[in-house]
């Protein structure tokens, strides 16, 4: 049997395992990448680690999202991850230069490389042919250090592309598509391998949009072949010689194939409050919108800004819409005016953003209550956008645009317009000059680290009680997000601060819960969440991990997990474990008093837990998973913590 493409770069980078799917692997990470809102926190723990210099061949720190800057918290991470940079060999890529993964592909990514992002759509880079992967700080602070990245060897599944998309149909109606097929759960540890003749029709920031959003099936990594098509785009990125062909064998072994007809795929969007909730974009016509944003990590490419303007040519946007672009990259925003694009956006009535993530995240642009907002984004969950009550769907460009102009859920197929198709440009527009490369740094070890007043020192930790004795602090539904555990929006700008970042974890659900834990851990309580089924979906913010442990969470005992969730949960020294009946879900409740004694002698040894729920008299068996190294990661107290052992 022949090999599929993520098999091969995966064992490409085997340093620790074999190809057993569900076992555990080590790979070799090549690049990685950080952006500002998880940066800060990869990088001191980095520099806990005490090394030298960074041993991967290229590391980028990104600014792009805390660009706010009310109050000096913003600027204060970005003097401090520039410093970080300079001192340790990081190509910096100042605030204003574009979102991580836009500018990653466009200047950076590499076929066949493997790159670990602090930064769940850090998946985007598959759309060149990159392993390209999500995960905590802490675990991208090891990479850079050069330990391996450790993962389950994934089960492949081939979504197999035919035919061709129906204009008005873009690259965001398919992975809306993949949404509706697979879900947002049950699709750990699992690799979406693009293949097929349908491959050829996408260009490669159409790929990318693509693997992007793959990140809200939870699928660990999604890619595509390296083509004619990646040496086409690699060639307008002035990078011919970084392009390398990376195609599956045509007897590729696979573990399930999906056959999708790009030609049958319709518009198609995500209604509130899921990216999994799917519907044509027919069904919704006619529903009044208030605004209309553009941008985002998944669609804000020169295609897709370039349809827009094009579409908007010679129009005024409707008068009851806000209509907001935000260019993927300083190189977009100048190519898009190289061609004489801008002008048609600016006299259709945009407010246009900086290329950043802006709107996407809930720091800027959160919609009036109740409103109707249509984005090009790829989350909506409930109060991401700032608005607890904003009805948020997730778009095409397409779609967004043709709202924009007739202020009303309209099929782009029905504008009664030609489709714009755009050529791409023959070379983007290439100045790397908001970026800092290592070599521009006379002396890298005489560089100082500025440490404004918002940058702390990640918290102590203790190892993992050998009793656990605690009580259930709060008990969620399915599908928790880390933007439920750990708000971003307008709170973002304390992420260098753990204990005042502590101080909002689950605010939206439970406005109590940060006094209720501190007060209950300073009593000696080693507090307990109780979740459904797919806690922690979304980002890969180690701080929805690192917060609630900080104020005294041990254990988190759910239905099921997300998967750079539990690895966040694992590296701060929190054991995830799930119910072995979920009925037992039902017979425990906030408030109700746990033991476990001799839990942590139980998982040193591989013993089954049980829990006894002291308040209601009765046992609840529990399952973990974990590998031999996370139990020493967790029984140490955290990797870092573990780290600290093994070097003393
Ligand atoms: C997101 O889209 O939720 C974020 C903000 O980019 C996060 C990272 C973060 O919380 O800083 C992600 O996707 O991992
Ligand atoms: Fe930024 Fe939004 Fe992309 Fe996250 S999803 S990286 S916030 S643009």
């Amino acid at each position: 049997m022949g090999k599929s493409i993520t098999r091969k770069l995966l064992e490409a980078h085997l340093v620790e395992g074999s190809w057993e799917p569900g076992t555990e692997i080590g790979i070799r990470i090549d690049q990685t990448l950080t952006q500002d809102a998880t940066g800060t926190m990869a990088y001191l723990q980095f520099e806990a680690m005490g090394l030298p210099a960074i041993a991967t061949e290229l590391s980028v720190s990104y600014i792009d999202h805390n660009t706010i800057q009310i109050g000096f918290e913003n600027a204060d991470d970005h003097a401090y991850l520039k410093s970080i940079a300079a001192r340790y060999g990081i190509i910096f890529s100042r605030a204003g230069n574009g979102i991580c993964h836009q500018v990653h592909l466009e200047r950076f990514g590499r076929p066949g490389k493997t790159l670990l992002g602090s930064d769940s759509h850090t998946p985007t880079g598959g759309g060149i042919g990159m392993i390209a992967i999500g995960a905590g700080g802490l675990d991208v602070a090891l990479a850079l250090g050069g330990a391996p990245f450790y993962l389950r060897c994934p089960k492949i599944v081939l979504i197999k592309l035919t035919g061709r998309l129906q204009p008005w149909v873009s690259a965001k109606d398919v992975i809306l598509e993949v949404l509706r097929i697979f879900g947002t759960k049950g699709n750990a540890n699992t690799v979406f391998e693009y293949g097929g003749q349908g491959v050829k029709t996408l260009s490669v920031p159409e790929r990318a949009t693509i693997a992007n959003m793959g990140a809200e099936c939870g699928v660990t990594t999604s890619v595509f072949p390296s083509d004619e098509e990646t040496r086409l785009f690699l060639g307008r990125q002035a990078r011919r010689s970084d392009w390398s062909l990376i195609e599956a064998d045509p007897d590729a072994e696979y573990d399930r194939i999906v056959e999708i007809d790009l030609s049958s795929i319709v518009p198609l969007a995500a209604t509130p409050h899921s990216p999994g909730n799917i519907a044509t974009v027919e069904s919704l016509q006619g529903i009044a919108v208030d605004q209309v944003c553009i941008g985002s990590c998944t669609n804000s490419s020169y295609k897709d800004l370039a349809t827009v303007a094009r579409i908007l040519r010679g129009k005024v946007v409707a008068p009851n819409v806000s209509f907001l672009v935000s260019p993927g990259s300083r190189q977009v925003l100048q190519s898009i005016e190289a061609a004489g694009l801008l002008a048609d956006l600016i006299a259709a009535g945009v407010r246009l953003d900086q290329p950043v993530c802006g709107f996407c995240i809930g720091n800027s642009q959160s919609p009036a209550s109740g409103s109707v907002s249509l984005r090009t984004s790829n989350r909506n969950f409930e109060g991401r956008s700032g608005t607890r009550d904003a009805q948020v769907y997730l778009v095409s460009c397409e779609t967004a645009a043709a709202a924009a102009i007739t202020g009303i859920f309209t099929d782009p197929r029905g504008l009664g317009m030609p489709y714009p198709e755009i050529d791409l440009p023959e070379t983007f527009v290439i100045d790397d000059r908001m970026f800092i490369f290592p070599a521009s740094i006379p002396d890298p070890a005489k560089v100082e680290i500025v440490r404004g007043p918002n940058i702390g020192a990640p918290p102590e930790s203790s190892p993992f009680p050998a009793d656990l004795a605690g009580t259930v602090i709060i008990k969620v539904g399915d599908k928790i997000t880390t933007d439920h555990i750990m708000p971003a929006g307008a709170r973002m700008k304390y992420r260098s601060n753990i204990p005042r970042y502590a101080e909002f974890v689950f605010e939206t659900l439970d406005p109590g819960f940060a006094a209720r834990a501190k007060d209950l851990r300073d009593r000696g309580s080693h507090n307990i969440i109780v979740g459904g089924a797919s806690y922690g979906e979304g980002s890969s913010r180690e701080h929805a991990a690192l917060c609630p442990r900080y104020l005294g969470v041990r254990v988190v005992l759910a239905k099921s997990f997300q998967r750079i969730h539990t690895d966040n949960l694992v590296n701060f020294g929190i054991l995830p474990c799930t119910f072995r009946d979920e009925n037992d879900y039902a017979a425990i409740e906030s408030g109700d008093e746990l033991s476990a004694p001799g839990i942590a002698g139980a998982i040193a040894e591989d013993r089954s837990i049980v829990i006894r729920n002291n308040t209601r008299d009765r046992n609840i068996a529990v399952d973990y998973r974990l590998t031999p190294r996370q139990k020493r990661i967790l029984l140490a107290g955290g990797a870092l913590a573990l780290r600290k052992q093994i070097t003393v």
